[in-house]
């Protein structure tokens, strides 16, 4: 394949309500998705990806402008040098820029798409997935209120989703906490997220986490303290999960080793496309640790694919992988990802198997910015 243009489609998506987290409220999204065009034996074909930057460094060092900056001065160029190029080996070609995962996931995502497309392969049958569902789980911002919170809680629940997560921070952790336990009982499937919010100094404060019979905590402290994890890790009984720290399979080998990592949180964008997410797969099953799919609040295209990367067997536990509604009124896509009976369906189309919609896409777009060699 020979890569012929890429076109980033800037986007800015209300969301339904504010999502918040320990570093910030979101009211919409915004984003960038990625058209690459590739001639194919086939003729020329189109892939779609997207990048999941947000729009500030608040949660990874990258940021959505600076992503779209990369990509125009260094990653496009690289690829369009590329005489022959096969989504298999973007990673390669990209290897000598350092950092800036997400920006080049959104391109190794197009061209994975349009490489699939060229021979009319769904992207679940490229990764050999065979179930044909996946447990579909919601992750809960911060709400001001306890019982604001047990509405939006009762709301999920009662729509059938298969596992709650909650935001935390300090000064909204163990009393929200408790009360969605008390409310829910102690069957509800029910883990926390703090985004790096704590310090190991409060480890004596969150080992009362212990006490709800949590799925896991995820990524209580800062991104570079995968030690400090492994000794949190045995101060709690509650399970560590992993996030931001996980930026690499070497970063999930040093956490598996250092017990920092009971489980891992996987998401494409973070670790540098779906292929590196594929090995942290493998790695971590090959290790007995459970992963799951994490979410960046994802279009129609990354939710599509978020979905087929998680029918991989390693993925154990439920993924962020909510239906499209939970966040948008209105998706990209002619058919947006639906949570039912607390699942949401591989999607079995070629590539990540969904159609953007150009007249609705347009209505969101910010700007087009279009790279050619
Ligand atoms: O830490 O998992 C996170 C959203 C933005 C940035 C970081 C995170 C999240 C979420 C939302 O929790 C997951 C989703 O897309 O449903
Ligand atoms: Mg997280």
């Amino acid at each position: 394949m020979r890569l012929r243009e890429l076109r980033l489609h800037h986007l800015d998506l209300p969301l339904v309500a504010p999502f918040t987290t320990s570093f910030g409220t979101e009211v919409s999204k915004a984003t960038y998705v990625v058209e690459a065009t590739v001639d194919t034996p086939a003729g020329p074909v189109t892939g779609w990806g997207e990048c999941v930057a947000m729009r500030a460094p608040l949660y990874s060092p990258e940021h959505l402008s600076g992503a779209a900056e990369v990509t125009q001065r260094w990653i496009a160029p690289a690829l369009f040098a590329v005489q022959d190029l096969r989504a298999e080996s973007v990673a390669e070609h990209l290897e000598h820029l350092i950092g800036h995962p997400m920006a080049k996931a959104a391109v190794e995502m197009a061209v994975l798409d349009a490489q699939l497309r060229a021979i009319d392969l769904s992207f679940s049958a490229y990764l050999g997935v065979l179930r044909r569902t996946v447990p579909s789980g919601v992750s809960v911002g911060i709400q001001d209120t306890v019982s604001q919170l047990l509405e939006v809680v009762h709301g999920y629940v009662d729509a059938g989703y298969a596992r709650i997560k909650l935001k935390i921070k300090p000064g909204a952790d163990l009393e929200p906490v408790a009360a969605v336990r008390a409310e829910f009982g102690p069957d509800l499937p029910f883990q926390v997220d703090a985004n790096a919010a704590y310090t190991l100094v409060d480890a004596p404060h969150l080992r009362h986490l212990d006490e709800h019979d949590l799925l896991l905590i995820e990524q209580p402290l800062g991104e570079a303290d995968i030690r400090q994890h492994g000794e949190l890790a045995r101060l709690m009984r509650t399970p560590m999960c992993l996030d931001e720290s996980i930026v690499s399979p070497e970063a999930a080998a040093d956490a598996i080793t250092l017990g920092a990592a009971a489980v891992i949180n996987i998401k494409p964008g973070r670790v540098g496309g779906y292929l590196q997410a594929r090995a942290i797969h493998d790695l971590s099953r090959a290790h007995g640790i459970a992963v799951w799919c994490g979410g960046m609040l994802e279009t129609g295209i990354g939710r599509a694919a978020n979905a087929a990367l998680a029918g991989l067997a390693g993925f154990t536990l439920p993924g962020d992988i909510s239906g499209s509604d939970r966040f948008y009124a209105q998706d990209i896509v002619t058919e947006p990802i639906v949570m039912h009976d607390g699942v949401v369906d591989v999607p079995t189309g070629p590539g990540f198997g969904v159609e953007v919609d150009r007249e609705i896409m347009a209505r969101f777009t910010t700007g087009v910015q279009t790279l050619t060699p």
